[in-house]
């Protein structure tokens, strides 16, 4: 494939379908010494926690370079930019707003808006300030009323700037990964933190919901949720009941409280160390009106009965084809996911918020010719088409990611960008699925 391409007739060549790039503060924006240390800061400097031993203390360097990186995003005729605020850049220690850190982002969204790309907003993409994680992060209910804080103050400094809030990227990330098995920031472990970290997180979202209300009615806020299908290794009862429950521990979890203002029926078989504590109203607070839902997607995973007493499921290896980090390769999956969703809740419009491939890149006489990502791109952005022609009101997708940059726990091994990053020379160089998601998007 060395095109995408999506049928004559699709919705969404139509204008008003939106096409962004997305990033993120700590994967991109280097610029550590105009800003409070975060839980990714510590999380680097701890010896074996990522792959390559990097750190976010220059990455894209875009905390100088914004300038030239929205020409860039320009360039790819996109209509629409998400980004995230670092919260530890625009807060300082005793709260208050930093106000080189809140330049940085108005400059950088009316540079944006100048250039008519629409701003998609994540208030949350996981740099917590390690003051706030030094009593207790996400652990200590407090953090949930200190980033409702956090969110007035930045939302009345931005003012009219922002087209879309998104309240947090990704809790099931944050919460599971971060508070319970402890492969990222802050890199605590025990089953007994993650379900209380996700309920302070979710809690925070609603906070931060009405905050939004008051501050930006006229934006259009949300949250972004991380799914990843869970499928039964075959069609026993026994292995669709290991999927299942899988699925509410890392899916439904997060969505459900959302919706329903409740928690999905394992709660119930969790130990009673790992419950939550559910205080009254809270379910309420989480479940406020969302303008849109955005939706990570990029794999699903298989699952069998548990092999053990004592467990729920049994996680089987990521099946082939995969990208450079492990990932199957399975599209269906995501139209199969947001059909599923459309059914099972009320949904406002969906925003696909993330979603793109690690490859193996080669650069061979200054190009990059990325055809497994092309490919990649081409049958995600058909799945999406098709789950829209199953009637799901999907309005916009954001491609991860504008450019190469921090994977986390990867380190700079794993590349996603539809730009290439030369680490030393920070130069740019637009793959080749950079210009064919170009060219997809001009065509309209
Ligand atoms: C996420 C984060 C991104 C990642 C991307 C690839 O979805 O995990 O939002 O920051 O870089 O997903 O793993």
């Amino acid at each position: 494939m060395t095109a995408i391409k999506l049928p004559k007739d699709s919705k969404m060549l139509s204008p008003k379908f939106t096409f962004g790039v997305a990033t993120a503060s700590f994967q991109i924006e280097g610029g550590v010494e105009d800003r409070l240390p975060c839980i990714w800061d510590t999380f680097c400097a701890t010896d074996g926690k990522i792959a390559d031993n990097s750190d976010g203390k220059t990455a894209c360097d875009h905390y100088n370079l914004w300038q030239q990186d929205i020409d860039l995003i320009e360039s790819l005729s996109v209509d629409a930019y998400r980004l995230s605020i670092s919260w530890p850049r625009v807060i300082t220690l005793d709260g208050q707003l930093n106000p080189k850190g809140v330049k940085f982002y108005t400059d950088l969204l009316d540079g944006l808006n100048a250039k008519g790309i629409k701003t998609f907003v994540t208030l949350y993409h996981w740099d917590l300030p390690q003051h706030l994680e030094d009593q207790g992060g996400w652990l200590n209910r407090d953090t949930a009323y200190k980033y409702a804080e956090y969110v007035d103050l930045i939302t009345q400094a931005l003012g009219n700037r922002v087209h879309s809030y998104a309240t947090f990227n990704e809790p099931f990330c944050s919460a599971f990964l971060g508070y319970e098995i402890g492969v990222h920031a802050p890199g605590v472990v025990g089953k007994e933190f993650g379900r209380k970290a996700a309920h302070h997180i979710l809690l925070a979202h609603g906070l931060g919901m009405k905050v939004l209300q008051k501050n930006s009615p006229d934006s259009l806020n949300g949250i972004v949720l991380n799914f990843t299908p869970c499928y039964p290794s075959t069609d026993s009862d026994a292995d669709k009941l290991a999927a299942d429950y899988a699925d509410q521990y890392i899916n439904q979890w997060y969505i459900k409280p959302l919706f329903d203002a409740s928690y999905p029926k394992m709660i119930d078989e969790l130990d009673e160390n790992c419950k939550p504590e559910i205080l009254d109203g809270d379910m309420n607070i989480i479940a406020q009106p969302l303008d849109f839902l955005g939706v990570n997607y990029y794999t699903r995973l298989t699952y069998s009965a548990p092999s053990q007493a004592g467990e729920f499921y049994t996680e089987l290896e990521h099946l082939y084809p995969r990208t450079d980090i492990g990932w199957e390769i399975y599209p269906k999956a995501l139209t199969e996911l947001l059909v599923s969703l459309n059914t099972q809740y009320k949904l406002p419009p969906v925003y696909i918020a993330e979603n793109g491939a690690a490859m193996p890149d080669k650069m061979e006489d200054g190009v990059i010719n990325d055809l497994d990502r092309i490919d990649y791109y081409h049958k995600h952005l058909n799945a999406v088409n098709d789950a829209i022609e199953q009637g799901v009101d999907i309005q916009g997708y954001f491609a991860w990611s504008l450019m190469d940059n921090f994977e986390w726990a990867e380190g700079y091994l794993k590349r996603f960008g539809l730009v290439r990053v030369n680490y030393v020379t920070q130069q740019r160089t637009i793959k080749n699925s950079g210009h064919a998601y170009k060219a997809l998007i001009s065509q309209r």
